[in-house]
């Protein structure tokens, strides 16, 4: 297992559209392993493949306390199938955008189907931080970001303050 580097915004490879996983395999498992230990390291509750700069539809998450045993959850193929007309608005993060929050309205309740860790089909209907991160991280696999639900004026804001950091990082 390996901690991988997490791509930050702005960069155009987060803006990929992910292609589906054919199978389930040994790859697809380590590629998951890694994806959890790089976002537990990076203490985030969630990462798309994407993130690490693997275009596959692939998703890890563990919304467990810190209080709490590990719960990590593995999304491959994620589809919403059903959201609720009833929509939630929460503060989100982002591992690509770090140190940046802002409010995102969603629907409350999503119902998504995938394949497991296994290769097993699973269906979850999901309220909460649940619903919230699974849709984060879906979107991340259509190449969308939390701040593209932001005005422009925040949006290029906040890509300004990323590049910036960038910048400074490349230059210490
Ligand atoms: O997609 C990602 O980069 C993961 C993202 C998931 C997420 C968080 C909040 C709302 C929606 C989606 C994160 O994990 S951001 C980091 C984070 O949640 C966190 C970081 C430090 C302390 C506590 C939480
Ligand atoms: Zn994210």
């Amino acid at each position: 297992m390996a901690v991988r580097e997490i791509i930050v915004a702005p960069d155009p490879r987060l803006k990929t559209v992910s292609e589906p996983v054919e199978r389930v395999d040994g790859d697809t498992r380590a590629l998951m392993d890694d994806m959890l230990e790089t976002m537990y390291a990076a203490r985030g509750i969630g990462l798309a493949a994407i993130q690490v700069g693997v275009p596959k539809r692939v998703i890890v998450m563990d919304l467990a306390r810190d209080d709490e045993p590990p719960q990590p959850r593995h999304f491959v193929n994620p589809e919403i199938l059903w959201h609720s007309d009833e929509m939630h608005a929460q503060e989100e993060g982002c591992l690509s955008v770090p140190e940046l929050w802002d409010t995102v309205e969603r629907p409350a309740r999503v119902r998504a189907r995938f394949l497991d860790y296994d290769g097993e089909k699973r269906e979850i209907e999901a309220d909460g931080m649940l619903a919230v991160c699974l849709q984060h991280e879906i979107d991340h696999l259509n190449g969308v970001l939390f701040i593209d639900y932001l005005s422009k004026l925040k949006r290029n804001m906040m890509l300004r303050k990323l590049q910036k950091a960038k910048r400074l990082k490349a230059t210490a």
